[in-house]
């Protein structure tokens, strides 16, 4: 069994003017597309073939091209899979009581999950995570992620994330990531980061 691309669910140009259509398709279509290659080279006989991403994120990092290739694939996926055109403006449901708990409101969430996004230094993400009954804000290196032990907290369950890499925002932004990580607020749907929580 090996990994395969997943289709963006909207269009290259769907999350325009926020995302440009140009920097969408490359991201999706080479950067991706070159973690899942690389990735399937990687597990190629060896006992990972019929392991989830997620297994071989929580269980197989030690091996550095599983590490970059795996969380690049899974890091990806689950990008794709928070925004979107619905994006509405800010969080509901259980989200939002969680924001609320644990960060006072959503304006101080925002702050702090930007600055973790600004303050990541070179390439990689900042995550919001579920953590057993509250939430955490981390930020992680080139594509590691809180599935793989000793990074975030070991019971990170991350439910929303942004990539930080240059690749992500340089065409439309060039050197300005603030610009991209308030740009990236307005096109996060909360319904689907909401789905990630039960
Ligand atoms: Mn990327």
């Amino acid at each position: 069994m090996s990994f395969t691309l997943p289709d963006l669910p909207y269009s290259y140009d769907a999350l325009e003017p926020h995302f440009d259509s140009q920097t969408m398709e490359i991201h999706h279509a080479r950067h991706h597309n070159l973690y899942v290659t690389n990735l399937n080279n990687a597990i190629k006989d060896t006992n990972m073939e019929n392991a989830s991403i997620e297994e071989i994120c929580k269980n197989h990092s030690e091996n550095l091209a599983i590490r970059n290739n795996g969380g690049g694939h899974y890091n990806h996926t689950l990008f794709w899979n928070i925004i979107s055109p619905n994006g509405n403006g800010g969080p509901n449901g259980k989200v939002s009581e969680l924001i609320n708990s644990t960060f006072g409101d959503f304006q101080k969430f925002k702050e702090k999950f930007s600055t973790a996004a600004m303050t990541r230094f070179g390439s990689g993400w900042a995550w919001l995570c579920l953590v057993e009954d509250h939430l955490e804000i981390c930020s992680t290196a080139n594509q590691d992620n809180p599935l793989m032990p000793g990074i975030c907290n070991d019971k990170s369950n991350p439910i929303m994330g942004i990539d930080v890499w240059e690749h992500a925002y340089y065409l439309k932004y060039q050197n300005k990531r603030v610009e991209y990580i308030d740009a990236f607020f307005n096109v996060i749907d909360w319904d689907k980061v909401n789905e990630r929580i039960s």
